[in-house]
């Protein structure tokens, strides 16, 4: 069986920053990300879209949203793809609650399918494979925290019943992401289940990765499209995979242009800055469709540049979108008396002096930044990060359901 496997495609996501043309473009820009993988996925002849989690951005839908999703996935039953579906982290439905879940419904109108684990009493799972062909194709959903027991009990499973060649599909990537969790801290647990699989296709990640080195059989694609404007777009791609001959294929996703520049400021002028950001602007080529992030960069304390007065002048520039954004490295080792290298360690030192979230200074000024990131991209459920923290405070890092 040949298929194309791609993750996190956040379908619905849409920005609630920028101008509405920024946002109604952004919010299509999910749907055309999807819509070139099965471009992709009829190039190469693949008869199966694996989408390993985060289809949608949020649980719930709105009808623009299930309507372009829906006339997506009749685009593949036209072109004769199946296309199958795990829950990741954000379109994840609790158990018992399968009738509240978008992706469910689009199984019963037979748009999509979905390999699950059916929960049963004392801790038992019923594993419910997809097949296309022969393969057979199952799914871990988002297992969370106990990603590594899941992939123990699935092995378990697979000796059981003589399971060879399969797929996996699991909502999870390599790494130790504390304020995200779901991440696999020990890549030991994939080669548990090794000798079952064919192929394992991770998600969660928003960047490509694989493992081992040496003949990896577990892949992460990364998201074909920026969820976080600062993800890097070399990583993105939709991996092709042969079950029968064991040809793979890696193939590039290209998300929005977003143009990342640094200016380095040495005037403390208000009006000679303006001049020289002008002339900084005037070097960069910029096109309607682009989004332009600028970092300001100098080590000149006693003046703040006008950020809001520079995002304006790209977007006068004609940018469709423009965020900048002030990095100092604060050091006056020189003079000996104050040692601040940046914002965060400021923070740091002022939280150090609270009752309880004292001894947890570092823990707190990191959630805090990581809360901030998120409401800029317009995520508003950030409790688990705030979760995080908590559970950091009562037994030290561990991973969030
Ligand atoms: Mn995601």
């Amino acid at each position: 069986m040949k298929f194309l496997h791609c993750s996190d495609l956040h379908l619905g996501k849409r920005p609630c920053y920028g101008s509405e043309e920024f946002k109604n473009k952004r919010f299509n820009d999910y749907f055309d990300a999807f819509e070139r993988i099965i471009e992709q996925a009829r190039e190469n002849g693949a008869q199966g879209i694996l989408v390993a989690g985060d289809f949608f951005d949020k649980k719930e839908t709105h009808p623009n949203i299930l309507k372009n999703t829906e006339n997506l996935l009749l685009k593949c039953i036209d072109y004769k793809i199946k296309v199958i579906v795990i829950e990741g982290n954000h379109d994840l439905i609790y158990k018992n609650k399968e009738s509240e879940s978008w992706i469910v419904y689009l199984e019963n109108e037979n748009l999509l399918q979905r390999p699950y684990i059916k929960y049963l009493e004392n801790n038992q799972r019923e594993y419910h494979s997809v097949k296309i062909g022969d393969t057979e194709i199952f799914g871990l959903g988002y297992p969370g925290a106990i990603v590594s027991d899941e992939l123990e009990l699935f092995a378990d499973y697979c000796t059981e019943n003589k399971i060879k060649n399969c797929v996996i599909l699991v909502h999870t990537a390599l790494g130790n992401n504390e304020f995200i969790g779901g991440f696999l801290k020990d890549k030991s647990a994939l080669d548990k289940v090794k000798d079952f699989a064919a192929y394992i296709g991770g998600g969660h990640g928003h960047k490509f990765d694989s493992y081992p080195e040496t003949e990896p059989f577990f892949y992460v694609p990364g998201s074909p499209e920026y969820y976080d404007l600062n993800e890097d777009n070399s990583k993105k791609k939709a991996i092709f995979f042969d079950t029968s001959t064991k040809e793979i294929n890696f193939i590039q996703q290209n998300p929005r242009n977003c143009i990342k520049k640094t200016f380095s400021y040495e005037s403390v002028n208000p009006q000679q800055f303006k001049d020289d950001f002008d002339d900084f602007l005037s070097s960069v080529d910029i096109s309607g469709e682009d989004i332009v992030i600028v970092e300001l960069k100098s080590d000149q304390y006693n003046f703040i540049p006008d950020m809001n007065w520079c995002e304006k002048r790209i977007i006068e520039k004609g940018a469709l979108y423009a965020q900048v954004k002030l990095k100092r490295d604060f050091s006056f080792s020189s003079s000996g008396s104050v040692s601040r290298n940046s914002e965060e360690e400021i923070e740091i030192e002022q939280i150090k002096k609270w009752n309880i979230w004292g001894k947890f200074a570092e823990e707190t000024v990191k959630t805090l930044s990581e809360m901030k990131k998120s409401i800029n991209e317009g995520q508003n459920d950030i409790s688990s990060i705030f979760d995080s923290v908590l559970n950091i405070m009562l037994e030290g890092p561990i991973g969030i359901v």
